[in-house]
């Protein structure tokens, strides 16, 4: 791996000394356990970190909370202001960081850097949200009274980020929260917690730069037992949590029990319709990138394709035969589409998919397994496999985090294929293959995709930040990114004053003393 340039990286990013097993260096974490981040890339443990006790958690949330204080009395354009500047740091550090998120995760090189292509998209359109904090005016129905609606900042964000987009996911979150003049406290996933101190060290220089707090970025470190601080935690009045349902359910009745609010960006099980009219090239570019980029570990990853049964034999011979020309190995080498699957664990629930798939009465169209040999020491690789299967299997049912894609057929009208899409938990992403102006639209429909995200010729994963991100049902329902995605980071005040010298009542009641 030194050959590509990862020692460099680490450098780079001034995170080399994490990398000798020496702590974060902040004087936060001084007494938990330490534990490893391994790399998927060659099985090679790349730090040794140390989890946040709950002595530390206090010392961070007091630090947020007073950072805070500071913080909510800068106008907001300033606040803005800051994003830009770390904009620019990332800008400047994009290819270290997307190296490490690569070496880190497993992900493509090119995915990495698109990650933080990510991270800088967002900061742009958070510093131009920063003049844009909109409330309504409204008309009082009492004379010489104005009415108006505010946003002010909510406090301290928690946020709990997966592994599968160990930096991206935090900027949509943190640049949103900074411009509305909340402080974030991050705990990433702890499969890569690497890449939380190089973004923790990026974002605390550039508070340190303007004299600023670096309470306004926090980051906590360790499993789950971490995110319950914050999640129990009065103090934290919005926690943001991607991850699985399993995990989001435990977060969302922990928030609810204390009344707080909670963003949840859970599981998709995300399918693309292909119809008699589809675009076959297009189709098989979106099916095959959604289903194996990031190893088939985005949230957004295409797990169905529901085909007409008229194009059924074509799409299929075709997706096959692009699943013979993909290159599996280590995903900082540009010459490989897939890379590995985040760890062992990982493999397993493969492993169990494809043994589940076939149980259920499937039929294996690609045949997948897990490479070994030189070049494949982390045990981490796998192929990429096709199952041809009934959307009522308990395994299509289920989001299985690794390239395995189910295929289907539907016969009759778009509605048929709808009710496959739709008959799942989840509901993240969708999308239809299809040059027909009526299917598009049914599609879009109340009556079409119950999802968050529904795309018309385009593959289910790859989301812009402009749009707001999140889906329905067990997906979590939360929204994130672009749009107004801001306003649940901020707490909305209606504000009325009365200008004359009498004291009139709302409804008209008379009141008099
Ligand atoms: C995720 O997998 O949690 O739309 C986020 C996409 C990316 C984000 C995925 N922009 O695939």
């Amino acid at each position: 791996t030194t050959s590509f340039g990862i020692e460099e990286a680490l450098e780079q990013l001034g995170i080399k000394e994490v990398n000798k097993g020496t702590s974060t260096g902040k004087n936060w974490f001084s007494e938990g356990e330490e534990f490893s981040s391994y790399s998927p890339v060659d099985g090679q443990v790349i730090a040794k970190v140390t989890t946040t006790s709950k002595e530390d958690y206090e010392k961070v949330m007091e630090s947020a909370t007073s950072a805070f204080k500071e913080w909510r009395m800068k106008p907001a354009p300033l606040r803005g202001e800051i994003v830009r500047q770390f904009g620019d740091e990332l800008r400047r550090l994009k290819e270290p960081l997307g190296k490490l998120v690569s070496y880190e995760m497993g992900k493509s090189y090119q995915e990495g850097l698109g990650e933080v292509q990510e991270m800088i998209d967002i900061c742009d359109f958070a510093v131009g949200l920063s003049r844009q904090l909109h409330g309504l005016t409204m008309h009082s129905e009492r004379p010489g009274h104005r009415m108006y609606e505010q946003y002010h900042p909510l406090g301290v964000v928690g946020i709990i980020s997966a592994f599968n987009f160990p930096v991206a996911v935090w900027a949509w979150n943190t640049a949103l929260a900074w411009i509305c003049g909340d402080v974030c406290v991050w705990k990433p996933s702890e499969k890569t917690p690497l890449c939380g101190i190089a973004c923790q060290k990026i974002a605390a220089k550039i508070m340190a730069d303007n004299n600023l707090p670096e309470g306004i970025s926090c980051l906590i470190n360790g499993d789950y037992k971490v995110g319950e601080m914050m999640t129990n935690d009065k103090r934290v009045p919005l926690i943001s949590a991607t991850g699985s349902i399993r995990m989001g359910k435990i977060v969302a009745q922990a928030v609810a029990g204390r009344l707080g609010k909670s963003l949840l960006e859970l599981g998709g099980n995300n399918a693309i319709i292909v119809t008699p009219d589809a675009d076959i090239k297009m189709t098989v570019i979106g099916a095959v990138f959604g289903a194996v980029g990031t190893a088939g570990q985005r949230c957004t990853s295409t797990r169905r394709l529901i085909i007409h049964e008229s194009m059924y034999d074509k799409v299929k011979d075709a997706v096959v035969d692009a699943y013979k020309q993909l290159r599996i190995g280590n995903p900082l080498d540009e010459n490989n589409h897939v890379g590995p699957v985040i760890d062992k664990d990982a493999v397993k629930n493969y492993q169990h998919a494809l043994k589940k798939v076939v149980e259920e009465g499937g039929n294996i169209i690609v045949e997948g397994g897990v490479l070994e040999g030189e070049g494949f020491e982390s045990g981490c690789y796998v192929k990429p496999a096709i199952a041809e299967a009934k959307n009522s299997f308990e395994i299509v049912q289920h989001e299985t985090f690794a390239p395995v894609l189910y295929m289907m057929k539907y016969s009759g009208g778009v509605e048929n294929a709808l009710e496959l899409q739709n008959g799942v938990v989840q509901g993240l992403s969708s999308a239809i293959m299809t040059n027909n102006l009526r299917e598009a639209e049914h599609f879009l429909s109340q009556a079409g995709s119950d999802c968050g995200i529904a795309n018309v010729n385009i593959g289910t994963s790859g989301a812009e930040i402009g749009g707001a991100f999140g889906g329905e049902k067990e997906t979590g329902g939360g929204r994130e990114s672009g749009s107004d995605a801001w306003k649940i980071y901020m707490r909305r005040q209606t504000n009325t004053i009365n200008y004359t010298t009498e004291l009139p009542l709302a409804q008209g009641i008379k009141f008099d003393l």
